[in-house]
């Protein structure tokens, strides 16, 4: 790995003020080449491990062929594709991760698959703006993040993401991924007293962007001539553990991992290696 595509201590202090980073070029076309063709397996059925059959997986995996041509959200791709798995343990973007966090160790939280399809009349294809961290309420951490890696180059015709600069350090409420309304974010945040700083991405094949869990964040149509074909690959720090956090209704915080992952004392166990395999450093000591 060359060290000095690492986020250096600037880089690490924009992270911290913006609440998000991208890096440069650092994944090789032959990793990116691997996972679009593991994409395509994907999409036609192809399992590479029993992991599928877990009960709770089938369920939690999202967009299937019956739910018609808009956008794909498939979660927990990378635990039973290879060539996903494989972009997932690339050693520099746990590497970034871990130095973004100021963590010591980075685990897999879970990934997402996406596609986004060229926008056509009545296909539901935006991310509503939002924070990973409103649905990730039952972990401890505070510091989990987000490397977003598109297979190809990405802009914001193309549907790239865009982040509400500075809003980890700030609270938006009512936000949610499946919304297609994203002109709510101006409302809420002037509601809220907030000056919304919308930065869109463009991003060259290779580079990722990471965002702090508590970034809002969404992406517009796809106005390209091709799909928009990423990976979200959802990072937890070494310490992080599931917590006991009751909503404002009175009902526990839940996480699709919970059913997934080893109970250990009777709580889910978000080290569980099958589930949230190690990343950084490469080989658990
Ligand atoms: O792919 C997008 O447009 C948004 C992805 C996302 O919500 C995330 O990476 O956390």
């Amino acid at each position: 790995m060359d060290h000095s595509l690492l986020p250096g201590p600037g880089d690490i202090a924009a992270y911290r003020e913006h609440g998000f980073w991208i890096s440069p070029v650092v994944i090789p076309e032959a990793v990116l080449d691997a996972a679009e063709r593991g994409m395509r397996r994907f999409y036609a059925g192809e399992r590479d491990t029993d992991l599928a059959e877990r009960p709770g997986l089938r369920e939690l995996g999202g967009w299937t062929p019956a739910d018609g041509p808009g956008l794909r959200k498939n979660d927990y791709a990378s635990l039973v594709v290879r060539e996903l798995a494989d972009l997932v343990a690339y050693p520099a973007i746990a590497a970034c991760a871990a130095r973004l966090a100021g963590a010591t160790s980075i685990r897999l939280w879970h990934d997402q698959l996406l596609y986004k399809p060229v926008d056509a009349p009545g296909v539901a294809a935006n991310v509503g703006w939002h924070t990973d961290r409103q649905y990730w309420l039952s972990c401890a951490s505070e510091e989990m993040l987000t490397a977003w890696v598109a297979f190809h180059d990405v802009d914001e015709r193309g549907g790239s993401v865009s982040f509400l600069e500075g809003s980890h350090r700030s609270d938006v409420d009512g936000l949610d991924f499946f919304r297609q309304d994203l002109d709510l974010l101006a409302q809420r945040t002037s509601r809220q007293g907030f000056a919304a700083r919308v930065r869109p991405t463009a991003m060259r094949r290779g580079q990722v962007s990471f965002h702090h869990c508590r970034t809002v964040h969404g992406s517009g149509p796809n106005h390209s001539t091709e799909p928009r074909r990423s990976l979200a690959i959802h990072l937890q720090p070494g310490d992080n553990r599931w917590r006991r956090h009751t909503g404002p209704d009175g009902q526990p915080a839940r996480h699709g991992n919970d059913r997934l992952v080893r109970h250990v004392d009777a709580v889910p166990d978000y080290a569980d290696p099958r589930i949230c395999p190690q990343l950084w450093p490469p080989h658990p000591a």
